[in-house]
C-alpha cells in the first residue's frame, strides 16, 4: 500500500496541493465535465502508480483507488483540485486520470489500444493544457510510451515525466535510472521528475506541484511561468 509515510522531503512553503475531490468519471468525452477550468491528465502503464501518486499528492488516503490487479480502471477519472502557494495564491485544476495502458508493446498495438475514448479526449478535449507521464522506476520505457509523447507533442501540448516508486531505488540510482529515462525519450533531465508515493518524494520544492503551477501559471500569466523561480 503506498500512503505518505516516512517524509523523506517536506515542504518549505512552495506550491502544494490544498483540496482535491472526485467530480466525475466519464466513458467518453460527452460525459466529462464542462471545461471550465485547466486540465491535467495523468497516464502511464498499468499499476505504474498512478492511483497512488494522486493519494500521495493530495495527502489523502483513498481518493483514488490503489489495486494490485492491473488495468481496471477504463474511465476518465476527473477530480476537481487546488494547488496553493502562500505568496501566489491559488490554482484550481482538474487532474484527469486516464485507464492504465498494458504491457503489448508492438506500435501498431500501442495506437489500437490508445482506444477512441482516450485518444478522443487527448485529441479533442480544448481544456487539456498537458500529460503527466508516469514510468516505472523499475522497468523500461515502453513504445506506447514513445507513441504517448509523440501525440502530445504533434499537439504541442506539455509533457512532463513522473518516475515512480524511486523508494526501490537507492539514491545513486535513482540519478541514473532518471538520466537513463530522459536519454531514452529524448527529453530534458529537468522534465523528468523522481517521485515515490511511499516516502512522498518529488511532490513539492521544485518537483510536481512546482511543475503544474508553472505550466497553469504560463498560461494565465505569461510572465509567470517558465524561467523564474516559485518557491
Ligand atoms: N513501493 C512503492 N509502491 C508503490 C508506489 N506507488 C504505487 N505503488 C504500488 O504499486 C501498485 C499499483 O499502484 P496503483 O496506484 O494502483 O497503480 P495504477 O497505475 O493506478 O494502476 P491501474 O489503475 O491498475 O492502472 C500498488 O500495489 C501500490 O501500492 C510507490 O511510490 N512506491
Ligand atoms: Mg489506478
Amino acid at each position: 500500500m503506498a500512503e505518505p509515510s516516512k517524509p523523506e522531503k517536506s515542504s518549505t512553503g512552495g506550491w502544494r496541493v490544498t483540496s482535491a475531490t472526485f467530480e466525475r468519471s466519464a466513458d467518453k468525452l460527452g460525459a466529462a465535465p464542462p471545461g471550465d477550468l485547466p486540465e491535467i491528465a495523468v497516464t502511464g502503464r498499468s499499476n505504474v502508480g498512478k492511483s497512488s501518486l494522486l493519494n500521495a499528492f493530495a495527502g489523502q488516503r483513498a481518493l483514488a483507488r490503489v489495486s494490485s490487479t492491473p488495468g481496471r480502471t477504463q474511465l476518465l477519472n476527473f477530480f476537481r483540485t487546488t494547488l496553493r502557494h502562500p505568496r501566489h495564491g491559488d490554482l484550481a485544476l482538474r487532474w484527469v486520470d486516464l485507464p492504465g495502458y498494458g504491457y503489448a508493446a508492438a506500435p501498431h498495438a500501442v495506437r489500437a489500444s490508445f482506444g477512441p475514448m482516450i485518444e478522443g479526449y487527448l485529441r479533442k478535449r480544448e481544456a487539456l493544457k498537458g500529460l503527466v507521464l508516469l514510468i516505472d522506476a523499475r522497468r523500461e520505457v515502453s513504445e506506447y510510451d514513445h507513441a504517448l509523447l509523440e501525440f502530445m507533442a504533434d499537439r504541442a501540448l506539455w509533457t512532463v515525466v513522473a518516475v515512480t516508486k524511486a523508494d526501490k531505488l537507492s539514491k545513486s540510482e535513482r540519478g541514473l535510472v532518471t538520466a537513463g529515462i530522459a536519454r531514452a525519450l529524448q527529453l530534458p533531465r529537468g522534465q523528468v521528475l523522481v517521485t515515490s508515493a511511499t516516502s512522498g518524494l518529488g511532490f513539492t520544492d521544485g518537483g510536481l506541484a512546482e511543475a503544474l503551477a508553472r505550466r497553469l501559471r504560463a498560461d494565465s500569466e505569461p510572465d509567470a511561468g517558465d524561467g523564474a523561480e516559485e518557491t
